[in-house]
């Protein structure tokens, strides 16, 4: 009862009275006052005037399974959305899908998530209602020594779709995170299940810091969002369905051949890490410049006494000096 209600409210220009949209539905007045009631309980902003009727006012950030649905124009990644109100960590649901029968492309979307989690056991903060936090189900057939380059692949869709909906001068901190000034928008944390040569699944979650206005203490320093920056408020689906199709083209196209030069002067241009003076800090830290990224995504870096290094992504990381 709610969606119709909530489809006759989009489709409805100015007011629609309760007497209209309960003959439209067949249903009691009483039925449809609380199916909007309900509706506004999820969060929708809906005017209600005497005489008039009810009105939807379209400035509400709401995600839920259908609002995804409506708007994805994906054909593979996110043709199947689950949508939680709230889970431990979105990776964890997807890799139990992977574990059993779920299929390439399935995408878990949670309004909030107990137990994010970052890289290397660290937390993921993941409040509700202002942020995205999703994993996507991935089974391709490549190698699994190619499927490191997938993350770098993720970095690329969510700085491309961040810019392209927010106008922000997005850029990815090398390997994979999305930043604004130094401060992250975005972490994207991949986990895969393989045996030699074959891959049994992917899971690729992003968390991306939309419409928070705060952080904790211990990030507020190195984290920032899309509103914080732009003084705006972004609707999450959009920018979901931005994010989901430039992966989904970034990623069939990447997996035909597994040739990350395809990418390379893509993300060269978005990665505000080359030309930095940076730590790079692995078994030893040591200062280096950065001087470009190779065909397999990995850096190269000048030592101070002019020698050059290439790293990896998952042996060290780097910090701005
Ligand atoms: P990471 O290990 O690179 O980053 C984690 C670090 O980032 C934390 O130690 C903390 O300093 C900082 N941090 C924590 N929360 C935030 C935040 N909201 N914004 C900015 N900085 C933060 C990056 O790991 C990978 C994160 C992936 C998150 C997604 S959300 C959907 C999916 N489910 C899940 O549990 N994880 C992924």
């Amino acid at each position: 009862m709610q969606e119709l209600v909530l489809n006759i409210l989009k489709s409805t220009d100015g007011y629609v009275s309760g007497a209209e949209i309960g003959e439209r539905l067949g249903v009691s007045r009483t039925a449809i006052w609380k199916a909007i009631s309900k509706l506004k309980a999820e969060g929708y902003n809906i005017e209600a005037v005497n005489n008039k009727g009810y009105h939807l006012i379209d400035d509400s950030d709401i995600i839920n399974s259908q609002e995804i649905k409506n708007i994805l124009e994906t054909k593979l990644i996110g043709k199947n959305v689950v949508f939680y109100p709230e889970v431990s960590s979105t990776n964890d649901v997807v890799k139990e899908l992977g574990e059993n029968d779920g299929i390439e492309g399935n995408v878990v979307v949670a309004e909030k998530q107990t137990n994010g989690r970052g890289r290397r056991g660290r937390k993921w903060e993941s409040e509700k209602g202002s942020g995205l936090w999703f994993s996507i189900l991935l089974r391709p057939d490549i190698d699994p020594r190619n499927a490191p380059m997938i993350t770098l692949i993720a970095g690329i869709s969510v700085c491309v779709a961040s810019r392209r909906v927010t106008g922000l001068p997005v850029t990815i901190k090398w390997p994979n995170d999305v930043i604004i000034d130094n401060k992250k928008i975005c972490g994207i944390l991949t986990e895969m299940s393989s045996e030699i040569g074959n891959i049994n699944y992917v899971v690729v979650g992003i968390g991306v810091n939309v419409n928070s206005e705060s952080f904790p203490d211990d990030i507020s320093d190195i984290a920032t969002s899309l509103k914080i920056e732009s003084n705006k408020n972004i609707k999450r689906k959009v920018l979901l369905n931005e994010i989901l199709k430039e992966f989904e083209n970034n990623y069939l196209d990447y997996i035909k051949d597994c040739d990350f030069s395809k990418f390379r002067d893509k993300y060269r241009k978005l990665c505000s890490t080359i030309n930095q003076e940076v730590n790079v800090i692995g078994r030893e830290t040591y200062p280096a410049t950065v001087i470009d990224i190779n065909e397999n995504g990995e850096l190269i870096v000048e030592k101070s006494d002019g020698s050059r290094e290439v790293v990896f992504s998952g042996e060290v990381s780097i910090r701005k000096r």
